[in-house]
């Protein structure tokens, strides 16, 4: 299917769905759904022009993402100094991190301190799933709650995160497991005590790649159930000193013009990729010999696959940099066979999400642990007492799943959402999602998505991308209501054309390569369409063009009073 087959919604469908709920809410300018750091941002830049605001969020409090992943060992891995807002010079000055890295309750704790700081929970509902948002005839969109509440408002923003709906696979026998059952994305806020307890978890990404050597820690045992191993590298987190604190701070109107420039929203300042010292890759893998790479591994570890520029731009020299990889991984096993088992083929470097850990490996030589390489023989089934693989049966009293997330676009296609005429969005992106600038979908009219599918957004550092669309979305309703437009709607061509230059960015590239499988792909989601979702030119690129559509006039938009 090309990409005008796939953007164009060819199905019948019904009339907008009223539904049964009487309770109205209230009238608004802005209902924005979500109170993660997208949420929370774009309440505070619309009230700063005057608008009325209701803030939706289904959890009992800000944060978001960083709300529900409570996994132990849930830690960012973008620098922290970059990975904050900027849109307040006294929150960058009064906001003092403690590690390169932060852990999640830091994070927490700077969201709520962002809420507090800011007044923002006046204007926040917690405890409200929103369940529809319907355009209605008299061009307002209605957004009910699962609880009942009804709120209208001229502009919709949806600002309900990346990675937000936990994906949990459906085993044979899951609901016969005896034991307690947990999703990382979904971790009790109490905390789990693992401490007389054996637990079984699936998922070796991001999620399960943090929390499985603190669980191991902790654990009576701990049993690694492993699809697809990662290539992930050592983090070099620690506390940060005063002084580089200090640097920051008065260096910050340089370092965020510099991200807002950069590829991914980062620059380094101070560490490199997972706080690592700064390396600025020049040399050619294929004009090294085996000795030398080998040399190389031996010397430095894991980080001399990082010095080489074409790594990510072939992939015979990505399949170098994976030998130099396995090789080092071989190092740092005791045991062969589960060396072995930890060890990724078939697929290259860069094609996933990159992953950093701490004491990821090192997890493996513990007693306690025992790794499952469900490659040489898969899970058949969840029983009362653990977990039936072809390669027989293991036994745990608690099974963690680090399954990852229906991302991008998961938490947007759970809403009934309906455009122009009843248009429900289910149908418009049936083949896939399609959007202009990642910020709004044509037959949508004043809705506006937060880092949206064919947006840099989880290729980039999400913080930086948050503020540029928050940014764009308060100016442009600014200027609608300047000059008197009631709305605004993504043209189907100007569509078409972004979602083409969306996919030809990511072409040729380690995230499309035949051999890759990503949620980036939606590849984790049985039957979602597979296409790269976010874009790949850089934060620079993508925001240029942002501000080019607003010098020429909102180019590719049609407003209409
Ligand atoms: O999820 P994932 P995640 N049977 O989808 C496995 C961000 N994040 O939560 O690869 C067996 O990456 C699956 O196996 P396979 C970050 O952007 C950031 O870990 O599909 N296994 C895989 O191993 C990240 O990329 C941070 O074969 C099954 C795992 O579950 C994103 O969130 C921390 C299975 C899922 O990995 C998602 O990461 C954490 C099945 N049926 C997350 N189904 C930081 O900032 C799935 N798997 C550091």
């Amino acid at each position: 299917m090309n990409i005008d087959d796939r953007c164009r919604y060819t199905g019948a469908f019904e009339g907008p769905d009223r539904g049964s709920v009487s309770v109205e809410e209230g009238e608004f300018d802005v209902v924005v759904v979500g109170a993660g750091f997208a949420g929370m941002y774009q309440l505070y830049r619309l009230r700063g022009i005057g608008l009325s605001v209701k803030v939706l969020e289904a959890g009992d409090d800000v944060g978001g993402t960083w709300y529900w992943n409570r996994y132990p060992g849930a830690r960012c891995d973008i620098p922290s100094m970059e990975y904050s807002f900027s849109f307040s010079s006294e929150l960058e000055q009064a906001w003092d991190w403690s590690e390169v890295m932060a852990g999640q309750p830091e994070i927490l704790e700077y969201a709520r301190h962002i809420a507090d700081r800011f007044d923002l929970k006046r204007d926040i509902v917690f405890g409200k799933r929103v369940a529809s948002a319907h355009f209605t005839e008299e061009r307002r969109w209605r957004v009910t709650t699962e609880t009942g509440g009804v709120y209208q408002s001229r502009f919709c923003v949806l600002a309900t995160g990346c990675l937000s709906v936990p994906n949990t696979p459906a085993i044979e026998g899951a609901e016969r497991f005896k034991g307690d059952v947990h999703h990382t994305g979904q971790w009790p806020h109490e905390g789990v005590d693992f401490s007389a307890t054996r637990v079984g978890i699936i998922g070796t990404g991001s999620s399960g790649i943090q929390a499985i050597p603190v669980i191991a820690e902790q654990a009576k045992h701990l049993t690694v159930f492993q699809r697809t191993p990662n290539y992930t590298m050592p983090a070099f987190n620690k506390p940060l000193t005063e002084e580089y604190r200090e640097k920051a701070k008065e260096n910050y109107p340089a370092i965020r013009a510099a991200q807002r420039e950069s590829q991914a929203g980062i620059i380094g300042y101070g560490f490199g990729f997972g706080g690592a010292d700064n390396i600025i890759p020049e040399d050619l893998i294929v004009e090294t010999t085996a000795e030398e790479r080998m040399a190389m591994v031996e010397e430095e570890g894991f980080g001399a696959i990082r010095k080489f520029v074409d790594v990510q731009m072939s992939l015979d020299a990505n399949e170098l940099a994976c030998e130099m990889y396995r090789t080092q991984l071989g190092r740092v096993i005791d045991d062969e066979q589960t060396a072995e088992g930890l060890k990724p083929y078939n697929y290259p470097i860069g094609c996933k999400r990159p992953v950093i850990d701490t004491d990821y490996y090192a997890a493996f030589n513990r007693d306690n642990v025992t790794h499952v390489d469900l490659r040489r023989g898969g899970i058949e089934a969840i029983t009362e007492t653990g977990l039936q693989t072809a390669q027989g049966h293991f036994e745990f009293d608690a099974l963690v799943y680090a399954t990852g997330f229906d991302a991008m676009t998961g938490a947007i296609e759970r809403i009934d959402i309906r455009g122009r005429e009843g248009r429900p969005l289910s149908e418009a992106w049936n083949a896939g999602p399609c959007a202009y600038l990642g910020l709004q979908v044509h037959g949508f009219p004043n809705l506006f998505m937060i880092t949206g599918p064919g947006s840099p957004s989880v290729l980039s550092n999400m913080l930086v991308s948050i503020e540029q669309h928050v940014d764009w979305i308060g100016d442009c309703i600014a200027h609608m209501d300047e000059h008197q437009y009631r709305s605004i709607e993504a043209q189907e061509v100007s569509q078409d054309r972004w979602v083409e230059h969306v996919n030809k960015a990511a072409e040729g590239t380690m995230f499309t390569a035949p051999s890759c499988n990503s949620w980036y792909l939606g590849a984790n989601i049985p039957g979602k369409p597979r296409i790269f979702m976010p874009y790949v030119g850089g934060v620079g690129n993508y925001r240029k063009k942002c501000d080019e559509v607003v010098a020429n006039g909102y180019e590719g938009f049609d407003l209409s009073a």
